[in-house]
């Protein structure tokens, strides 16, 4: 009898190691955001504390995302085509991303708990 639970009990630990290592990849999500055409690919998203914004140049000349906003306040710089940099929201709120090239670009992001 002993022999057969002892191997279990270390599956199931094993299992939940591996629960704990997935759990943690799925909570945050790489989201990408391409800069195309003097704007941002979507005017508007919906994402978690935790998850990251990857922004994509795709325009031939340069763009310098930024935003002012409490909940996170960053900037890029200035990159060119194929150029690519991302951000990390920890905190819930409502940020507003530019272009320091660009006035007319706009992204709105809400970053929910
Ligand atoms: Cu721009």
């Amino acid at each position: 009898m002993k022999m057969l639970t002892d191997p279990s009990c270390r599956a199931v630990a094993l299992s939940c190691v591996a629960l704990a290592i997935a759990g943690a990849a799925w909570a945050s999500q790489e989201h990408v955001v391409a800069q195309k055409n003097k704007s941002f690919s979507t005017k508007k998203m919906t994402i978690k504390v935790g998850d990251s914004v990857k922004f994509v140049n795709e325009d031939s000349f340069a763009h310098n995302v930024f935003s002012l906003s409490v909940a996170k306040s960053f900037d890029l710089g200035s990159f060119g085509n194929g150029g690519s940099k991302s951000v990390t929201f920890d905190k819930p709120g409502k940020i507003e991303v530019e272009c320091a090239v660009h006035p007319d670009m706009r992204l709105d992001i809400e970053v929910t708990p």
